[in-house]
């Protein structure tokens, strides 16, 4: 089987935002023909949009597909519809219970309104940009630049670590 990398960024704001990017990290590694390969840690980040909204968990995958691109992102479209998402005209930016973004798929580079590649904001936005420099520093998007690089002048949603708490289980386990 052929199999291409491919790079998803995932967000959530609403209803258990760390356990939404955790079941659709379920949901992707069981796609068909498709392999999760790596994925970054959850990180926490403000809102960018409208700032009347929760703050937002963001996490990066990275995975060996023999999807194409548009039958891939159809696939991610119906991860978040069965999580919930519910999308409206006038919510640009508002807050969801899942997004699904197919950031890079190989080298390909389409400007196809329902697939553009690489993603349109993906350079720039540090909460795609940190969680790529974890898994993949060297990846190079297309027509932007090195992720390593792309670092230094991306813009600032105060992004940082995010460690869910422990459950009553987790901490009775680490008590001993
Ligand atoms: N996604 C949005 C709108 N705003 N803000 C943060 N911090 N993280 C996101 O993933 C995000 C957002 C629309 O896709
Ligand atoms: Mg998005
Ligand atoms: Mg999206």
């Amino acid at each position: 089987m052929n199999a291409w990398p491919a790079f998803i960024g995932l967000g959530a704001n609403l209803d258990d935002p760390a356990g939404q990017i955790e079941r659709a990290l379920g949901a992707i590694a069981s796609l068909p023909l498709t392999t999760l390969v790596k994925r970054s840690a959850l990180y926490l980040s403000r809102p960018m949009g409208p700032a009347d909204q929760p703050d937002y968990i963001n996490a990066v995958a990275k995975v060996d597909t023999g999807l194409p691109a548009a039958e891939l992102l159809t696939e991610l479209l119906a991860i978040e519809r069965r999580q919930g998402r519910q999308r409206c005209a006038d919510q640009r930016n508002g807050p969801r219970t899942l997004d699904l973004d197919l950031l890079l798929y190989a080298d390909l580079v389409s400007h196809e309104p329902a697939l553009t590649l690489p993603h349109p904001g993906a350079h720039e936005r540090d909460f795609v940009l940190v969680p790529l420099a974890e898994i993949a520093p060297r990846l190079v998007i297309p027509g932007r630049g090195r992720v390593s690089e792309l670092l230094a002048g991306c813009i600032d949603h105060g992004l940082c670590r995010y460690d869910p708490p422990a459950t009553v289980a987790t901490a009775a386990a680490l008590a001993g």
